[in-house]
């Protein structure tokens, strides 16, 4: 699909994409972040938040998916996930804190946020299609140590809309890191959680407040219903 549409209900005001240079970006929608044992419930977290969004954030990726004759749009996944050795976690990153198991530490998924051990995939519900980009990022934001901003471009992605978990921390971060480097970005609010839902609702309103100054927000009937 190679034309501009306009969601006109976005947030703070209408937001306007081409689909043909514009990428769905579902962060770290992982079994360390959504399952019990995992990352997330080591630091405290109740999961059951974060699995509330799996079947919208389904249902985006499919109607993405179906794009261009079911050839789909550029999807991005990220997770958040280091080197077994882990040359790429700050000290600072891993010693934070006093969580029950700390990233690298054996535990019920494999070594935690460790890439390639079953904790750190993405749940099965979402997991990509061959030909989506994967990407295994050591920060919270999705452009720092990582190939992102070379793979996009290499696309001609200028549009990127955000999915994923945790809303405050990788999603936001990423939307910050994306709208510094030039990219019109939009939150898909309901494609989103986080542990903390008032956490959720102050990211919203202050990613799009003062003229979207980092981007939009709106809800995924609305992208859908200007997709199909
Ligand atoms: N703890 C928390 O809310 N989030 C993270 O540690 N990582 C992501 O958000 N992916």
């Amino acid at each position: 699909m190679n034309t501009l549409l306009t969601l006109a209900t976005a947030q703070p005001f209408p937001y306007t994409f081409n689909p043909a240079h514009t990428a769905l970006v579902v962060i770290d929608m992982q079994r360390d972040f959504i399952e019990p044992g995992g990352f997330g419930a080591s630091l405290g977290n109740d999961v059951t938040r974060l699995q509330a969004i799996v079947p919208t954030v389904r249902r985006m990726l499919d109607a993405w998916r179906a794009l261009n004759d079911g050839k789909g749009g550029v999807v991005l996944h990220t997770r958040e996930a280091h080197r077994p050795d882990l040359s790429d976690c700050p000290p600072a990153k891993r010693l934070r804190g006093q969580p029950s198991l700390r990233i690298g530490d054996v535990g019920p998924m494999g070594r935690v946020l460790i890439a390639g051990e079953p904790g750190a995939e993405i749940i099965p519900e979402l997991a990509p299609l061959p030909g989506e980009l994967v990407v295994d990022k050591p920060g919270k934001g999705m452009f720092y140590a990582t190939p992102v901003d070379a793979l996009l471009k290499e696309r001609g992605i200028t549009h990127l809309l955000f999915m994923g978990v945790t809303t405050e921390v990788c999603v936001q971060t990423s939307m910050r890191e994306a709208n510094d480097r030039g990219y019109e970005c939009l939150l898909i609010e309901d494609g989103t959680a986080s542990y903390f839902p008032e956490f959720k609702a102050a990211a919203l309103a202050m990613l799009t407040a003062q003229g979207a100054i980092v981007g939009w927000a709106a809800p995924s009937s609305a992208v859908i219903e200007a997709i199909t």
